[in-house]
């Protein structure tokens, strides 16, 4: 059982309870919920070994939340939560799931305008019903609209950060059948792009049947939507859809080709073949009399085209097959590049592991250097650091550094920039600093003008090095904020100060066009994980496809450099 469900759950309750006007209590349930998402194994799992009495004993679960979880464990479902529904007017549950909406809203949505689906509450605000609620304007009723779209939108999609381990696991597990001869994961997985629909499989063997029966028949298979001869369609125990296609060796190539994408990638490969008088398709390239040219594998396919070879990364018709052409596509940053990972947390502000744990963890990836990066002091919920605890943060990393001497330790901060767009510490504790990122967690709906304003004057301080998550947006969640990137990029180009791709599955901020923008206007990059815990660290991998999706290669990213240059260009 996943700890993230059961947080869910409780979130859910707290929101209710708040929209209930009940004092304290939606407190409590948050923090519970916290508990258990950063929880270090499965709440179950806890149960089984050591009952109720382990559960209290998780921070912030009192007696009677730890009751609410032993009845979520036992029983898939929280009594209190069904009775909170019930109790909340018609359509407020829903709509305070909404971005931007929340309970409160959503309460004198529902009593106000007496709707009861997201559908009734679009059209509400196309017809501009919900502006004219009191205390709404027409911002808000825009707002709302943005909100639904981002929900229905990406109802359908998933995370690359929790199908790709998804897609993988079941690839090694289908490779072990001995009809299959090879299986690649095609479609926008393997182009790594920031969410994905579905999982789509291709399987080169000669018997095609033995493929589908075991595929179909596998036991992270929920329902079998389509058997044929050599195609089958599944939706797995995680909800997400999987295809499997067999194919035989002339075409895996062509297949696997066309099967990657994106489909505009594929609309602009065949038009290039139709010109030169060729044909192209998932079966292989035929000249015009229909004779086989290439198809067993993708090199053959692009070389044939007269292309350099496109990794599947570029594959999004940004004009990759103009460069292809003339051989001149870039050398993408390899995905072991990276020396460093330079922005974590820790126990000391929002992170679940101490920072021996984090050091240790980072020298298992074979890093040159880390740094050490927690929240500053107005980050309250995220515990960040007062003056005072940062320096006794600093002693503690000073005393660890003696400990490990194989890997250097930076003492950093996100130091948060505040409106005005000065920074959470003073100048003369910022200079204490070996590594200083600043990063917007306030105000995010400021105008664009104001926002790049605010931006620039803190990449403009002389103590800062990174610009942590550029425009804030969350993925499937929240929009970036109006910001002129252009701008901030080449400000941040002129002083030195290196644009964050920040690796985190439901960031990946920079955004791949961003990343373009700004290495146009000179910016240079810093790859970061942002790692809340030890486990996090694994999603490097995410921020370089990402920076592979941006076209970046090793010199446009400071982390690939050994320790001595990197410590050379950091110096202000
Ligand atoms: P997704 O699944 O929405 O995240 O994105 P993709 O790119 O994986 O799209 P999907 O699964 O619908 O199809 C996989 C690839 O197959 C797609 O990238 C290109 C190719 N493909 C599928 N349908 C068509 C089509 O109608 N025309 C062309 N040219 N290619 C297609
Ligand atoms: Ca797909
Ligand atoms: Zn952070």
């Amino acid at each position: 059982m996943a700890n993230a469900d059961l947080a869910k759950l409780l979130y859910e309750i707290a929101d209710l309870l708040e929209l209930l006007d009940v004092a304290w209590k939606p407190i409590a349930y948050r923090k519970a919920a916290r508990s258990i998402e950063s929880l270090n194994m499965d709440v179950s799992e806890l149960h089984q070994k050591k009952g109720l009495e382990g559960i209290k004993e998780i921070s912030g679960v009192g007696p009677g939340i730890a009751g609410k979880i032993v009845e979520y464990i036992n029983t898939g479902t929280i009594g209190e939560l069904k009775k909170l529904v019930a109790s909340a007017p018609k359509g407020v549950e829903q709509f305070m799931h909404v971005p931007g909406v929340g309970p409160k809203k959503a309460l004198v949505i529902a009593k106000a305008l007496r709707v009861s689906t997201i559908a009734d509450l679009e059209r509400a605000c196309n017809e501009h019903k919900v502006c004219k609620i009191k205390g709404f304007g027409e911002k808000s009723e825009a707002d709302i609209l943005r909100g639904i779209s981002i929900k229905t939108k990406g109802k359908d999609r998933v995370l690359l950060g929790a199908i790709l381990p998804i897609a993988r696991e079941l690839a090694d597990h289908l490779r072990t059948h001995p009809a299959v001869q090879k299986l690649e994961i095609a479609g926008s997985i393997r182009r790594m792009k920031e969410t994905c629909k579905d999982i789509d499989f291709l399987v080169l063997s000669k018997k095609p049947k033995a493929v589908m029966d075991y595929f179909t028949t596998l036991h992270e298979v929920k329902h079998v939507l389509a058997k044929g001869d050599t195609k089958s369609t599944v939706i797995l125990n995680s909800n997400i859809q999987a295809d499997v296609r067999v194919l035989d060796e002339k075409s895996f190539g062509a297949a696997l080709q066309y099967f990657t994408g994106s489909k505009d990638h594929n609309v602009a490969l065949r038009s290039l073949a139709i010109k030169k008088g060729m044909k192209l398709s998932e079966y292989g390239l035929f000249d015009r009399k229909g004779s086989y040219l290439a198809g067993t594998t993708e090199q053959d396919v692009y070389l044939k085209l007269g292309l350099s070879y496109v990794e599947p990364e570029l594959r999004e018709a940004t004009n990759e097959i103009n460069i292809a052409r003339q051989g001149t596509l870039p050398q993408l940053i390899p995905y072991n590049a990276l020396k460093g990972d330079l922005h974590m947390h820790t126990t000391w502000s929002d992170g679940s592991h101490t920072t021996e744990n984090m050091i240790r963890a980072a020298l298992a990836l074979g890093y040159e250097y880390i740094a050490i990066t927690d929240h500053s002091r107005s980050e309250r919920v995220a515990r960040g650091l007062d003056v005072k605890r940062l320096l006794q943060h600093k002693k503690e990393v000073e005393q660890l550094r003696k400990k490990y001497d194989d890997i250097t330790i930076l003492f950093g901060s996100e130091v948060s920039i505040k409106p005005d767009g000065t920074l959470d510490y003073p100048g003369k504790i910022l200079k204490e600093l070996d590594w200083v990122i600043a990063s917007v967690h306030s105000r995010f709906k400021s105008p664009p003008e104001e926002m790049t304003k605010r931006i620039i004057r803190a990449v403009q301080h002389p103590s800062v090095h990174a610009l942590g998550h550029p425009t804030g947006r969350i993925l499937l969640a929240r929009d970036p904020y109006a910001v002129y990137l252009d701008k901030v990029a080449s400000a941040a180009a002129e002083r030195g100060v290196a644009l964050e791709i920040n690796s985190s599955p439901g960031r990946l901020d920079l955004s791949d066009a961003n990343i373009r923008l700004a290495k146009s206007h000179h910016a240079k990059f810093v790859i970061n994980t942002d790692s809340h815990s030890t486990d996090q660290m694994k999603y490097m991998e995410l921020g370089i496809a990402q920076a592979r999706r941006g076209w970046l290669e090793v010199k446009d990213v400071i982390n690939t450099l050994p320790l001595k240059k990197f410590l050379k260009v950091i110096q202000h």
